[in-house]
């Protein structure tokens, strides 16, 4: 067979909705996309752990900390499945690593951003598990097998996050005016960077179309950012906060609400590595790492012996 007629067969598949197995032809660049977005997922995870990780010893009560050290947990669980998955592409989990830890990789821009108060644990579960949601729910339903089945579980866990990240700000939003005024700080710093989390403007994606078309992404950046926003607005009138937009409001012919203008110039600052945590977020994933070698160096022991000792029961 041609490469022509393989990719006109594996678009068929595609299209009839029939998900491509890691043993199945794909064509090269469908493999390099998917390595490209389940890989800076992957480590999205993995570094979406620290900020939160910050707060855990500092969690208002045994009750608060039980939930976030969990949640955490959970985060941990999510890039080792989507790791998972992305070895079956062929890649190897050491070489992702290598990648993040040097800092050629990219994941999610919205953990750059410090978690200055308590407050900042609801509003990433609120907001920014919210915005994961949003993204991730389509991802399920994603062209690639592996990937589709990894982000089941994934979004189940995501929908609690982010049901307790609300239940922390419904709480403060009935609390001291301390504790409110505290709440409302909090979602001015995080509002805007929630929505940067969809990716640039469809105009300025590179990836979108080819995406789309492989039914990898089944909902442009920019639609799942709106789909975000009108959520959010009757969410936020729940907690009592203001979104930090004026320009927010209804549009009765659209059906959807306006919203005022991104600053993209942060989005790509952040994303280049000039955040406000980028080289923290590093050097923590770095130190990690580095401690955690006796553990990977004791598995690897343990399975070499086990190894031997199968062979030898065999012969
Ligand atoms: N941050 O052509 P585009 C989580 C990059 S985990 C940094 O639209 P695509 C959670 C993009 O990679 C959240 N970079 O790309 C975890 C591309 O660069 P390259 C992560 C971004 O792939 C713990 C370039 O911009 N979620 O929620 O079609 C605790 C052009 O963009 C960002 C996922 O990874 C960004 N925000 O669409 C709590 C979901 N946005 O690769 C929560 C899976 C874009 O060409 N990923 N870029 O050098 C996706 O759905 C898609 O990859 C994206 C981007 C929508 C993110």
């Amino acid at each position: 067979m041609t490469t022509a007629s393989l990719e006109a067969k594996f678009q068929e598949k595609v299209d009839q909705e029939v998900k491509i197995e890691p043993r199945d032809w794909m064509p090269d660049a469908y493999r390099k996309t998917l390595v490209r977005q389940i890989s800076q997922h992957a480590h999205s995870e993995i570094i979406g752990m620290l900020p939160e990780g910050n707060w855990i010893t500092r969690a208002p009560s045994l009750r608060r900390k039980l939930g976030l050290l969990a949640k955490v947990q959970d985060e941990a669980g999510h890039g080792l499945y989507l790791y998972s998955a992305c070895e079956t592409l062929g890649v190897e989990r050491e070489d992702l690593f290598e990648q993040l830890n040097e800092g050629t990789a990219k994941y999610s821009s919205i953990f750059n951003y410090p978690t200055l108060t308590w407050a900042d644990i609801g509003s990433i579960g609120w907001l920014v598990d919210g915005a994961a949601i949003m993204n991730q729910v389509p991802l399920c339903r994603c062209s690639y097998g592996p990937y589709a089945r990894a982000m089941v579980r994934v979004c189940k866990e995501e929908s609690f996050h982010q049901r307790q990240g609300f239940e922390i700000l419904l709480t403060l939003s009935k609390g001291t005016d301390e504790q409110k005024a505290m709440l409302q700080e909090s979602v001015n710093r995080w509002w805007w960077p929630s929505l940067m989390m969809f990716g640039p403007n469809d105009a300025e994606s590179p990836n979108s179309a080819k995406s789309m078309k492989w039914k990898i992404k089944r909902f442009t950046n920019d639609d799942l950012r709106q789909k975000f926003v009108d959520v959010c607005y009757e969410q936020a009138k729940l907690l009592n906060v203001t979104l930090p937009d004026p320009d927010l409001k209804w549009n009765e012919e659209r059906g959807h609400f306006d919203f005022g203008p991104i600053d993209w110039s942060e989005f790509w600052d952040v994303v280049k590595g000039n955040g406000p945590c980028n080289s923290q977020r590093l050097a923590a994933r770095n130190k990690a790492h580095a401690e955690g070698e006796w553990v990977r160096e004791a598995a690897i022991a343990f399975a070499e012996k086990n190894k031997q000792r199968n062979i030898a029961k065999a012969s």
